[in-house]
């Protein structure tokens, strides 16, 4: 497959100035009239031929300004439609496709969910639906005719405004037009036609106008999506008050399906969801669904001015949308939630999902310089490292001007195709700093390595930081230059009294802008020895290690004035002595029990002042974590074994308290979804999760009792997660009660299934390959299979990476038949092969040889052949 390259990007030879679609829903056989007002670019070649791209498109006929083009006059696949000699002035092209719904799939261009008719089309499916200049930087006014039968397809929506609606004489259709007058790339085009139940109100913007807004979804389920709609007005208002950004259409609709291959779509005016991120009911929602829910309504929303306004010329660019969106969701959830809980979440997620990445055959900048498959770049990388990119920015720069930068670039580029090149500029000339090094974060993959020695010198009370930082070869990028790292830090005394150190080359804001290969600073007037506290609130993604003894480290857990570090310190801690026990450290008993007891130190003095800050630092990293951190030969059933006793002596040493905790925060009264009654729910069931790990019965009697009188789904969930870790019969009875209350509740049982798919016993496949015989699975719902195999894969360190290989093959075995359905699927279950070289020798071995037999079968989609391709470099 051809290589698509950054360097090779030019500007389009024709523009589409104005569409008109006329599209005629039909289960099989859908047909879609465009109307193409086109015209020769100024800044195009002279004389080339007119290309549009199609995919899988069946051409009914083509005419040029009103007369029908013969066979010669041009030429037709399914692939493109090319017209050697198109006029040198505006024309208009009109071109009649039929495309069938049904069998599609792969979810991308027009497809049927549940009935429902519906569209993906970013990044490449609006050829899908009909021939056109499918790229971002063909911008143009569209006005949709959506027409359906009235009984299949009551609701008829699309982007922008609705215009008019009526029956069509004499039929039992009818049909409705919609316009949009903004500008816009064919990937921000939708269409919905369906029988939909709906929940709305009006919006009043900063500027008076009346916007109507509107959350669809499946009949019947209009009561769930009232915390949708309300999270969609507080973006609505936070993006007002925060960036200054007022929406622009007079409605704004938002529909839910059940069969979509990501979380959701930020078309224009025409928000499409996978219901996971809309619908919540106590009963059926978890306090984390909640929260996704609020981010992914606001992401979608705020991409109407980061993305939809101000949207990509390429590809590649990618990451100027995706970043910057992310950075403005996660800064919404902050003001909304708590900033430092959040800011904690976020790291894990990134470390998790992006580090892990940036150490695997998949790393890639995030501004990549060359694609195969495009899809295979909506990635950890682009998104959360693009997000992380922004935030530095912020910090190196300053709230103030960060506001006046991003003012500046949303005029400037207002109803353009821009870089990353036109946002940096914008921060450039507010500021008048020079960019250049900043800008290697785009450019430079890999996670940044800074290893930092303090030195105290108790004679002339100074205190010295020598930095040093390395970036580690990536594919394609052997050798690597200094990063601009933005160092947060301060300095705590070992019993919290302030000090009054000071340091010439540290900010106002406390930034150390580290931007060498080394460098060293010294602070002034320090009394005694300090303990380094250094990227808080992680200012960089980097790596950090530090050379400091664990109790010191402790010093920061209890008394660092930054949260982010303080939890940062017992991770640390943790981390060190899992990593240890998984490599065959002996003798970590009093380490082990100096943690419990810093860890018992800090619930009494602090868990319940803040339970959903608390319940993260009673959390040890993950087995994936670990696994991460050893980075090579990695044993995962050692891994397993070392955490699981972790979590048993430190809930041996911390039972009473662990109990006091879980009896104080027994809630009584109504479900509320807000961050701190869920935040009080989560530190109790991290409670649970400890006792149990300290005493297997009395931990099954309290998950059991727990389950039974739970009042919500989270604390139902949680004690049926904890009961996972405890084999037996009580364990297999509650399961299947579960399975059988939840039955006609898909979202729920995809939470079954994958908690199920994660038991770390042996086992456990073959009860996953029994659960994909279950009638609430399918392996045509990337949900469910998401659920189901992707949580074996990805969540389930012992059982994916049997030493038999059993794991490897049973996933490359599914791979290969969802590719057959839906390939973006497939590629993206196939990405948890990333950490195979990582692996101990037998599992490597038996990975490749997965890896091989997936790479050899013909016929394999773009997307996963070139993810096997990757991972096997
Ligand atoms: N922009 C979409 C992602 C599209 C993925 C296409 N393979 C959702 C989002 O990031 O907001
Ligand atoms: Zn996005």
């Amino acid at each position: 497959t051809p290589i698509v390259r950054l360097e090779d990007y030019r500007p389009s030879d024709f523009l589409i100035d104005h569409l008109e679609l006329d599209v005629r829903l039909h289960p099989t056989q859908t047909r879609v009239v465009a109307t193409l007002r086109m015209r020769p670019n100024p800044e195009g070649r002279p004389d080339a031929p007119l290309v549009l791209d199609g995919d899988e498109l069946n051409l009914k006929a083509v005419s040029l300004d009103g007369r029908i083009l013969t066979g010669e006059e041009f030429d037709a696949s399914p692939q493109s439609l090319k017209i050697a000699q198109a006029p040198r002035q505006p024309f208009t092209l009109t071109i009649e496709t039929e495309i069938d719904p049904t069998a599609n799939t792969k979810l991308m261009g027009l497809y049927r969910s549940g009935g429902n008719y519906c569209t993906q089309c970013e990044a490449e499916g609006f050829r899908r639906i009909t021939y056109f200049l499918d790229r971002p930087d063909i911008l143009s006014v569209y006005t949709t005719r959506i027409e359906a039968e009235r009984s299949e397809a009551p609701v008829l929506l699309g982007n922008g405004n609705p215009v008019e609606s009526g029956p069509v004489e004499g039929t039992d259709r009818h049909y409705a037009v919609w316009h949009d007058p903004h500008p816009k790339p064919s990937y921000l085009f939708a269409l919905v036609g369906g029988s939909l139940g709906r929940v709305g109100k009006t919006f009043t913007t900063m500027s008076g106008r009346k916007v109507e807004l509107a959350v669809y979804v499946e009949p019947g389920k209009e009561d769930r999506a009232d915390y949708a709609l309300d999270a969609l007005e507080r973006s609505m208002r936070w993006d007002e008050r925060v960036f200054g950004r007022e929406y622009d259409l007079d409605v704004f609709n938002i529909v839910a399906v059940s069969d979509f291959n990501m979380g959701a779509m930020e078309n224009k005016g025409l928000n499409i969801f996978n219901d996971k991120y809309v619908l919540a009911s106590p009963e059926t929602a978890t306090d984390q669904d909640y929260a996704n829910i609020e981010a992914i309504i606001a992401h979608e929303y705020f991409h109407n001015w980061s993305g939809n306004r101000v949207t990509c010329r390429d590809w590649f660019q990618l990451c100027l949308k995706e970043g910057l969106t992310v950075f403005r969701d996660q800064e919404f959830s902050s003001d909304e939630r708590s900033r430092p809980v959040h800011r904690i979440a976020e790291v894990k997620t990134l470390r998790a999902r992006q580090f892990l990445e940036d150490a695997s055959p998949l790393a890639h900048p995030v501004r990549p310089s060359q694609y195969r498959e495009i899809n295979n770049f909506y990635t950890a990388t682009v998104y959360e490292k693009g997000a992380e990119i922004v935030r530095m920015l912020k910090t190196i720069i300053g709230d103030d001007d960060f506001r006046r930068g991003m003012d500046l670039y949303f005029d400037r580029c207002d109803g353009t195709a821009a870089t990353v090149e036109d946002f940096l500029a914008a921060f450039t000339d507010v500021t008048g700093r020079d960019l250049t090094q900043f800008a290697r974060w785009y450019e430079q993959s890999g996670t940044p390595r800074v290893a930092v020695k303090g030195h105290y010198d108790e004679a002339a009370q100074t205190y010295r930081l020598d930095f040093t930082q390395n970036t580690p070869p990536t594919p394609g990028q052997p050798t690597k230059e200094a990063m601009a790292i933005p160092v947060a830090l301060g300095l705590v005394s070992h019993d919290g009294s302030p000090l009054g150190a000071a340091c010439d080359r540290v900010d106002a804001r406390g930034v150390f802008l580290f931007d060498e290969p080394a460098d060293s600073i010294t602070f002034t007037n320090v009394p005694a020895l300090p303990v380094p506290s250094l990227f808080r609130g992680f200012s960089a993604p980097v790596k950090l290690s530090l050379d400091l003894p664990n109790e010191e480290l402790l010093v920061l857990l209890r008394h660092d004035t930054d949260s982010f570090n303080r939890w940062q310190a017992a991770q640390t801690v943790a981390m060190r002595l899992l990593a240890a026990l998984s490599t065959g450290a002996q003798k970590l008993d009093e380490e082990i029990d100096a943690f419990s007891e810093a860890l018992c130190a800090f619930m009494d003095s602090d868990a319940l002042a803040d339970p959903a800050f608390a319940a993260l630092v009673l959390t040890l990293p993950s087995e994936a974590d670990v696994a991460q951190d050893i980075g090579k030969d990695v044993d995962p059933d050692a891994i397993h074994r070392a955490r699981t006793d972790m979590r048993r002596r430190i809930g041996k040493a911390s039972s009473q308290r662990l109990h006091g905790l879980y009896e104080a925060l027994a809630v009584s009264g109504s479900y509320s979804p807000d961050a701190e009654s869920a935040g009080r729910r989560s530190l109790r069931n991290a409670c649970l999760d400890l006792l149990a790990a300290a005493d297997r019965s009395m931990g099954e009697t309290l998950a059991v009792t727990q389950f039974e009188t739970a009042s919500n789904m989270t604390d139902r969930l949680a004690s049926l997660s904890v009961l996972t870790t405890l084999p037996g019969a009580a364990r297999e009875e509650t399961l299947s009660r579960f399975g059988e209350r939840y039955r006609n509740e898909p979202l729920v049982l995809d939470k079954w299934f994958a908690l199920q798919a994660a038991i770390p016993e042996d086992g456990t496949l073959e009860r996953v390959t029994r659960l994909m015989e279950h009638p609430g699975f399918s392996i045509a719902n990337p949900n469910r299979v998401r659920s189901l195999i992707g949580s074996f894969a990805m969540l389930n360190q012992v059982q994916f990476n049997r030493t038999d290989g059993a794991g490897y093959r049973f996933l490359a075995s599914i791979v290969l038949r969802a590719d057959a359905l839906n390939p973006q699927l497939a590629a993206r279950l196939l990405t948890a092969f990333s950490t195979w070289r990582m692996m101990e020798g037998t599992r490597r071995r038996h990975a490749e040889e997965a890896l091989q037999s997936i790479a050899q079968k013909p016929n394999l989609s773009r997307d996963v052949g070139d993810i096997v391709s990757r991972t096997l470099d």
